[in-house]
C-alpha cells in the first residue's frame, strides 16, 4: 500500500513540473495553437468591421482589449494576467520590449502582405531589420485647431503661440508625459529626447506658465470636443485632426515650426501570446491593402501601407498635412528609448504637471 502511495505522489510531482514546464514555455516562446487570438489595440484604432470579416474568413475569436497609452499597454504585457497574442505599441515602446525580452521574433513566411509596406517605413532604428514589429499607422504631434474659435487675427504656426494670454481655457492637451513634456522642450529648442535634468526641470516651469491656458488633459474625448466646438486647439496626434475635420469643417491641423515628433505604431507579438500562428495571421489579413485602405479610412491616421494609398480617396492621400513630404518628416524627432530611469522622470515631472493644474 506504501509502495502504491509513493508512487501516486511521485506521478503527480512529475506532472505538476510537466504542466509548469509547458506553462513556461508558452509564456516565453510563445504557443502556436488555438481558436481564439487576443489583440491589445489603442483606442478608436481599428474598423471593428475588420474583426468581424477576420473572425469569419478564419474561424479565430478575437477578443479585442485597448489602452490609451504605452505605458499602461506595457505594464498590462508585463503584468502578465492576460496572454496577449498581438499589441499595438509606438517606436520607443517596441525598442523597450525588446531589451526586457517581451517580443516574440516574426515569421515573414507567415507575412507576404509585407511587401506592401513602404520601404520608408521598414528598418528603422528601433527595430532594424523589422525582426520584431511591422508597422500599423503612422504621423506625427501637431495641434489641431479652429480659426473661428481664435481671437481675430490668431495665427498658429508653433508651440509657442500657444502661450498667449489671449488663450485662455481654449486649449486641450493630450493626455501622453512624451508628448507635452515634449512640447515643453520643443517651445524651449531643446530636444524631445533630452534627458538633461536641467532642461527638464525649465520645460516642467515653462508647462506650469500654459496651465491657465489648458481646459483639460484628455484621451479620446479631444475628438468629441473639438467637433462640438467645446475647445479651440488641441495638441494632438495628427490621425485625430483628421478624424475631427470629417465631423468640423472649420478645423485645421499644423506641424509646430520649433520641431515635434514623428511617430510609428506596430503590430508586436508579445511572449505571453498563445496563438502565434493566429497572430501572423491577423496582421497579414491588416496588411492586406484593401483592408488596410479601408481601416485607414475609417481610423484616419496614415497609412505607411503603400499599395493601400491607391484604394483610397485622392484628397486624403494628397493632403500633406497628413503624408507630409519627406523634406517635412526629416526635420521632426521620433522618441528614442530613454532608458528606465529617464522614462521614470518624464512621467514624474508629467504628473507634477498634472497635479499643479489642479
Ligand atoms: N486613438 C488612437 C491613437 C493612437 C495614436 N498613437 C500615437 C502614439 C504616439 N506615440
Amino acid at each position: 500500500m506504501k509502495n502504491l502511495i509513493r508512487a501516486f505522489v511521485a506521478i503527480s510531482v512529475v506532472s505538476l513540473i510537466l504542466i509548469i514546464a509547458i506553462n513556461r514555455l508558452n509564456a516565453s516562446e510563445g504557443f502556436s495553437g488555438g481558436n481564439t487570438l487576443t489583440v491589445y489595440n489603442w483606442g478608436d484604432y481599428i474598423d471593428e468591421e475588420l474583426i468581424d470579416r477576420f473572425e469569419e474568413e478564419t474561424g479565430i475569436t478575437i477578443i479585442y482589449e485597448t489602452f490609451d497609452s504605452n505605458e499602461a499597454m506595457m505594464t498590462k504585457v508585463q503584468q502578465g494576467g492576460t496572454t496577449y497574442d498581438v499589441a499595438v505599441p509606438s517606436e520607443y515602446m517596441v525598442e523597450k520590449m525588446k531589451e526586457e525580452d517581451l517580443l516574440v521574433e516574426l515569421d515573414y513566411s507567415k507575412l507576404p502582405n509585407v511587401k506592401y509596406l513602404d520601404e520608408r517605413f521598414m528598418d528603422l532604428a528601433f527595430d532594424p531589420g523589422n525582426n520584431y514589429s511591422v508597422p500599423y499607422f503612422w504621423g506625427t504631434v501637431g495641434i489641431i485647431y479652429n480659426p473661428t474659435l481664435l481671437p481675430e487675427g490668431k495665427e498658429i504656426t508653433g508651440f509657442n503661440d500657444l502661450w498667449d494670454p489671449e488663450l485662455e481655457n481654449k486649449i486641450l492637451l493630450i493626455d501622453g508625459a512624451r508628448e507635452i513634456l515634449g512640447m515643453g522642450l520643443n517651445s524651449l529648442g531643446y530636444s524631445l529626447n533630452d534627458t538633461d535634468e536641467d532642461h527638464l526641470q525649465e520645460a516642467l516651469t515653462k508647462l506650469k506658465e500654459l496651465t491657465p491656458n489648458v481646459k483639460a488633459i484628455v484621451g479620446d474625448e479631444n475628438k468629441m470636443l473639438m467637433e462640438n466646438n467645446e475647445a479651440a486647439i488641441a495638441v494632438g496626434w495628427s490621425g485625430d485632426a483628421r478624424d475631427i475635420m470629417w465631423e468640423n469643417e472649420n478645423i485645421d491641423y499644423v506641424v509646430p515650426e520649433e520641431g515635434s515628433n514623428l511617430w510609428f505604431d506596430n503590430f508586436v507579438i508579445p511572449k505571453t501570446a498563445q496563438n502565434v500562428d493566429a497572430a501572423h495571421q491577423f496582421i497579414n489579413f491588416m496588411l492586406d491593402p484593401e483592408v488596410a485602405a479601408q481601416n485607414t479610412e475609417y481610423v484616419s491616421y496614415s497609412t505607411p501601407n503603400k499599395e493601400a494609398l491607391k484604394y483610397m480617396p485622392e484628397d486624403m492621400v494628397n493632403d500633406e498635412r497628413f503624408y507630409p513630404e519627406p523634406e517635412l518628416t526629416e526635420r521632426l524627432e521620433v522618441y528614442e528609448n530613454l532608458g528606465k530611469q529617464h522614462l521614470a522622470y518624464y512621467n514624474e515631472l508629467f504628473l507634477q504637471f498634472k497635479m499643479y493644474r489642479k
